[in-house]
């Protein structure tokens, strides 16, 4: 049975069109840097914002109406989820989704129960997507909501709550492997803490780590072949998360041995409120090789909390996709953890976000293979620093052929160097501005 009957097939109208629901720049076929802009862009549903979250916030509850004609808390509402979530990602021309365990199934008082559920819906799902060729992008388990999570999960005092968090974990990974899911993402919610005077830091750390290498040992007996993934977040829910960043993650996940099995998931609100741009995050996981996936969105710089908004930033989504395109691509894709605008609570405003979601990455795509091609910044960037290119000294100092000793002989020698360079920023700015709006 449809569920969105005022919403036909979203299609590609271009820039021109006043159509609201139609692509403006998203033409899955059109052919960028040798690849569909679809296999540039693999975008997920994000199952929470789209099926779940109705608006509700710290002031007020509900606006938006996510029943879809079923009574909430209910299997049958869990089922209409689905239905509702597919005919949405046809609609669109999604062909990914991500899931938390207790998003696609009303958790039940005992963890039995709800893996009976989690059972019975991913049956259903698993028809859903043969039927499609909808494919899982990611799972991941809710390990912050239940208040049980207070403490954190794999962080918490209590060995209980460990052990019940280790349980959800199986589960979820059994899910996502029972649906072909890509990856498996740890967001570490409530992996932190509010004041040292009641805790140990460096014993929740080491849970941590315990938690996910009991993850990766079961995932892969189980046949899971893809990558985990953490996401980074610096603060909210806890004020001090302990996966701050791209950098501080990777540290942890090295120091761990866990790099081989764990790549990040970077969302740009994430990143934001960690002081980086979203593309720095971006850069600094794909010079580690950790790059996997992204969560799409966008933050609020005179909020200053995780607003999870469509990203509608044209300037940012380019330099995201300029780290992606210089990456080589992701190994995961891009799920649009975003959500609607309170007021914005209608069907129409559903489809709405992630036609402006799909169409700023689209551009932003379209944008950054237009810088890669013209070449100027690349350019710029190679000869920045061409003194270890070209001068013998230099040289030396890449290859570790010299040392201290040498270089203050050299130095000495030198008297003062001259100026490194004039930067440029302003006129590399302005070379992509003009390609933007050129
Ligand atoms: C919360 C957040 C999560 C993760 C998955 O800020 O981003 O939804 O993406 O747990
Ligand atoms: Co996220």
């Amino acid at each position: 049975m449809a569920i969105f009957n005022s919403i036909s097939k979203i299609q590609y109208e271009g820039a021109k069109s006043r159509n609201s629901l139609a692509f403006k720049y998203y033409d899955a076929d059109r052919v960028i840097m040798g690849k569909k802009m679809k296999e540039h862009l693999p975008f997920a549903m994000a199952w929470w914002h789209n099926l779940c979250a109705g608006g509700t916030d710290m002031f007020g509850r509900n606006t938006a109406d996510k029943s879809f004609g079923a009574e909430v808390g209910t299997m049958e509402h869990a089922k209409a989820k689905v239905d509702a979530g597919f005919e949405f990602m046809q609609k669109l021309g999604i062909e990914y989704f991500c899931f938390h365990d207790v998003d696609i199934v009303p958790e039940a008082e005992g963890i039995k129960e709800t893996n009976r559920r989690l059972d019975e819906i991913s049956d259903y799902i698993l028809v859903k997507m043969q039927e499609t060729g909808i494919k899982c992008l990611w799972g991941t388990a809710n390990m912050f909501s239940n208040p049980r999570f207070c403490n954190g999960a794999g962080s918490s005092n209590s060995a209980d709550v460990f052990a019940f968090a280790a349980a959800q974990v199986k589960k979820a990974l059994d899910i996502t492997v029972k649906l072909g899911g890509k990856g498996y993402v740890f967001w570490g919610g409530r992996e932190g803490y509010e004041t040292l005077l009641n805790t140990d830091v460096k014993f929740e750390q080491e849970n941590i780590a315990r938690l996910m290498k009991m993850a990766v040992a079961y995932g892969r007996s189980i046949g899971f072949t893809g990558d985990f993934y953490i996401e980074p977040k610096p603060k909210e829910p806890m004020k001090h998360q302990y996966d701050f960043d791209a950098a501080t993650a990777i540290g942890f996940l090295r120091q761990y041995g866990l790099d081989k099995d764990f790549k990040l998931n970077i969302e740009a609100n994430h990143a934001t409120l960690a002081g980086h741009t979203f593309e720095h995050d971006l850069r600094i996981s794909a010079i580690n090789g950790m790059l996997g996936s992204i969560d799409a969105n966008q933050g609020d710089y005179l909020l200053g909390w995780d607003t999870d908004e469509f990203p509608f930033d044209v300037y940012t989504a380019t330099m995201c996709m300029y780290e992606v395109l210089k990456a080589g691509g992701l190994t995961g894709g891009f799920n649009f953890d975003a959500k609607n605008r309170r007021p914005s609570y209608t069907v129409e405003d559903m489809f709405e976000g992630y036609i402006l979601g799909m169409d700023t990455f689209a551009l932003g795509l379209i944008k950054a293979a237009e810088i890669i091609e013209d070449g100027r910044i690349d350019e710029f960037i190679a000869k920045r620093y061409a003194s270890y290119r070209e001068t013998e000294m230099g040289k030396k100092i890449v290859s570790n052929e010299t040392s201290l000793e040498e270089l203050a002989a050299y130095a000495e020698k030198m008297g003062a160097p001259e100026l490194p360079g004039s930067g440029k920023q302003e006129n590399l700015q302005n070379i992509v501005n003009s390609i933007l709006f050129g």
